[in-house]
């Protein structure tokens, strides 16, 4: 598939999606996010593809969304623009595949939000992140109200709502932010080797356990506990389960197959 600012590879049964604008810092325009918005759509497609991967280049994740953009946008057309960003997200976030965002450098605005849509966050040492919207005038619009404070929690999200200031990686992972922070150079190999892990892992078991966790938390506690009950008991149909189960009896390792 070619794109102009996404490049988009599949190595074995990982999809790479990367932000190729790097002379803006992979900043959000409406042409970056409909190649992005293809490309999500291509890895749901493909049965092949088991995990993906969301990544910009060394010195930037995504920079946020196009300031020049918006510059000149009016209530009309930042509806426009966020209707699309909110399309987007929704389709990354609702992949019924893993998703890892792999970030080295600026993970700011629209971008950390993108982020804030995968499963796993994986940082390099020198990732910065942040939600410097406050700074424009405005106020996060891709999400960073709503799924910040519920993965870092209230406080320290309206730390870095209210005043838009940044924070390195080690402050990421100790916010929550980020579940692992890796040196620059060894980022693409600790994702490879946490997708190859999900990879090994039962597909429908994956999808259902994603299902739970991202459509209780919207909702209140008991739903939530019924609807895990419907996907654990409906796990119990498949041939994973019980290849899981005998293999764990016969000490063998387990051969998953449904995808
Ligand atoms: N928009 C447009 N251009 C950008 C952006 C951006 N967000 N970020 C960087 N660039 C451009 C610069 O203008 C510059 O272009 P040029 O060379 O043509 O002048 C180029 O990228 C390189 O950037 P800098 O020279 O500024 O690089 P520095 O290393 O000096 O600084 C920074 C890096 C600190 C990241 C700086 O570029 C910066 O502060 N960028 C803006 C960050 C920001 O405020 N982001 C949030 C934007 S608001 C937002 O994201 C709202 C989301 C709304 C929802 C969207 C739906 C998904």
């Amino acid at each position: 598939m070619k794109l102009k600012y996404i490049n988009f590879r599949r190595k074995d049964s990982v999809a790479w999606i990367q932000f190729n604008r790097p002379e803006k810092l992979n900043a959000l325009n409406p042409n970056v996010l409909k190649d992005l918005e293809t490309a999500v759509a291509c890895c749901e497609e493909e049965h092949f593809v088991r995990v993906v991967v969301l990544m910009g280049y060394e010195k930037a994740f995504v920079a946020g969304a196009d300031i020049e953009h918006m510059s000149k946008a009016d209530v009309n057309s930042a509806y426009e623009l966020t209707d699309l960003g909110l399309r987007v997200q929704e389709r990354l976030s609702d992949l019924s595949k893993p998703t890892i965002a792999a970030i080295s450098g600026y993970a700011l605005g629209g971008g950390l939000e993108l982020a804030l849509c995968c499963d796993i966050r994986i940082s390099a040492e020198n990732a910065i992140f942040g939600l410097p919207e406050i700074t424009l005038g405005i106020i996060p619009g891709g999400g960073g109200t709503q799924r910040l404070p519920r993965l870092v929690g209230v406080g320290a999200a309206t730390e870095l709502i209210f005043l838009g200031e940044m924070i390195n990686a080690d402050k990421a992972k100790q916010i929550g932010l980020v579940n692992m922070v890796v040196p620059l150079g060894r980022l693409k190999g600790e994702v490879e080797a946490f997708a190859s892990k999900l990879i090994d892992k039962p597909a429908l078991a994956l999808r259902a356990a994603k299902i739970a966790m991202r459509r209780g938390i919207g909702i209140p506690l008991k739903e939530g506990l019924q609807m895990e009950q419907s996907l654990f008991c409906m796990l119990f149909g498949t041939e994973d389960q019980k290849e899981g189960m005998s293999a764990f009896l016969e000490r063998r390792k387990p051969m998953y197959r449904e995808k």
